[in-house]
């Protein structure tokens, strides 16, 4: 299978920055001027929030590993990163894991009130269907290739994925969750928008089905890989570094991967997560010289 380039992780997690920024400025903009204040105000603060991209990143780079070539899979990555962006401004809320921090700011509702947030959070649920639905147009995907993309990204975001993940973990609070369970809440929490990443990479690329679940393997490894190295960090990284509030885990008495298996063994799980991963492309002959990077990237990472 032909590799359109391959490229270091910080090389892709830079290009997606750009590009996804750029794209989502647009919208903060679009919005700021067609929804009356503050609920506009809210919409722009959370586009414009400075996420690190990883599943921006992850979008490009599954799409150049089976080939894709055109500049329009910015928008892909931009709606990914939309949904992304609204499942924060709720996971904040008081009623979720009621927190300040986000990103180095404060959280939506701790700048425009918890209304206005869970408002705006619910307002970027079409606004994602738009930018994905701008960027199939790009892409020249047609209708069909628009209506499999719109499945994998808002199932992901439904109930099979983040939503019921995160109804889970809620449910879960005051209980310790064995590793089983914790792979389950994770594998929707986390995981179901990251693998949903990689898909629709393979989507938007026109790539076959055993492709693209060769990418839904890999993001479904590396969906888990990211929440582990994600619990470790906030039970050893400091709130500077990792630009919300450390520690939060154990403050609420989640079940995390370092409760159930310390650091040490979480780490090391990480990694296991990470090399499941590389061995999905490779038994399907995707070139990982981009993907690998973002796999190794995922699991030692410092924010
Ligand atoms: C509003 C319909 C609707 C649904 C929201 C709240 C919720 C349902 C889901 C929670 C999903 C969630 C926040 C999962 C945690 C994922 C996670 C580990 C986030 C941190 O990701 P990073 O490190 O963050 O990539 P940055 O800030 O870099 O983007």
């Amino acid at each position: 299978m032909a590799e359109v380039s391959s490229a270091s992780a910080s090389e892709l997690l830079t290009e997606a920055r750009e590009v996804t920024d750029a794209l989502l400025e647009r919208w903060a903009r679009r919005l700021e001027a067609t929804v009356s204040a503050p609920d506009g105000a809210a919409l722009g603060y959370a586009l414009r929030s400075p996420g690190k991209r990883v599943r921006a990143a992850l979008v490009l780079a599954s799409y150049r590993s089976v080939g894709g070539t055109a500049s329009a899979i910015a928008g892909v990555a931009a709606a990914v990163e939309t949904v992304h962006a609204y499942s924060l401004v709720h996971d904040d809320l008081p009623c979720m894991d009621d927190d300040d921090l986000r990103r180095g700011r404060p959280t939506t509702h701790r700048e425009f009130g918890v209304a206005v947030a869970t408002l705006a959070g619910y307002l970027l649920v079409p606004v994602a269907a738009q930018v994905l639905s701008e960027a199939a147009d790009g892409l020249g995907v047609g209708a069909p290739g628009l209506g499999r993309m719109a499945a994998t990204l808002f199932q992901a975001g439904g109930i099979e994925g983040m939503v019921g993940g995160q109804w889970l973990d809620l449910e879960a609070e005051g209980r310790l969750l064995n590793l089983p369970e914790l792979v389950n809440v994770h594998r929707g929490k986390t995981g179901a928008l990251i693998r949903a990443a990689c898909t629709l990479g393979g989507l938007a690329a026109g790539a076959g089905v055993p492709t693209i679940e060769a990418l839904g393997g890999y993001g479904e490894e590396i969906g888990l890989a990211f929440q582990i190295a994600d619990d470790v960090l906030d039970a050893t990284g400091t709130s500077t570094q990792l630009g919300k509030t450390a520690g939060r885990d154990q403050a609420l008495s989640k079940s995390t991967y370092v409760r159930v298996l310390g650091v040490e063994g979480a780490r090391a799980e990480a990694e296991r997560h990470a090399e499941r991963a590389v061995a999905h492309l490779a038994r399907a002959g995707v070139p990982s010289s981009s993907l690998g990077p973002l796999a190794d990237y995922i699991v030692t990472r410092s924010s």
